[in-house]
């Protein structure tokens, strides 16, 4: 069986649509994943039991994404000592700044690697997860480079109209 190294949760079914896109990247990169519904506020058990046996499972990375009072992350990080990748997921009240002052301002000792607002984080946090892995895994490390030349090889050099 393969091992799962990268596991997604999320404090919500709604962060679904950000969250997979960090599933994309990683289904691109050939990674495989596990993604869990683990609320800090609604399912505080499942949280601490997900944490508990993160590194014992051989989990690597954890991407949690959360918006609001986002203290999936942060909550994450303190009970285990997997890196954390946190995503900030856009809200209406306050467009995600909540979610992102929420998982970045972390205090010392408890660090979790903070992604921009929304789907381009998600995105990065999946290139961000696969990055890490990369480090020990030279055929994953070669498919990040490819996958990483492929875009910029996609940027045109002028602009054109519409
Ligand atoms: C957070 O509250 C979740 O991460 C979600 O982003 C937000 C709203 O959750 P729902 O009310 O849509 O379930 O815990």
């Amino acid at each position: 069986m393969t091992q799962i190294e990268v596991g997604i949760i999320m404090g919500s079914q709604s962060d679904w649509p950000t969250m997979k896109e960090a599933t994309e990247m990683l289904d691109a990169l050939g990674v495989p994943y596990e993604t869990k519904i683990v609320s800090a506020h609604r399912t505080p058990d499942r949280l601490w039991d997900y944490g508990k046996t993160a590194a014992s499972r051989g989990l690597k990375v954890i991407i949690a994404g959360a918006g609001g009072a986002a203290h999936l992350p942060g909550m994450m990080a303190s009970k285990t000592r997997v890196p954390v990748i946190g995503v900030p997921v856009q809200t209406k009240a306050l467009s995600g700044v909540d979610s992102l002052y929420s998982i970045l301002q972390m205090p010392r000792g408890f660090p979790v690697a903070t992604m921009a607002i929304g789907a381009a984080g998600a995105a990065n946090a999946g290139l961000m997860a696969a990055g890490i892995l990369a480090t020990s895994d030279p055929a994953l490390a070669t498919r990040l480079d490819a996958w990483r030349e492929a875009l910029s090889a996609s940027i045109a050099e002028e602009p054109v109209d519409d």
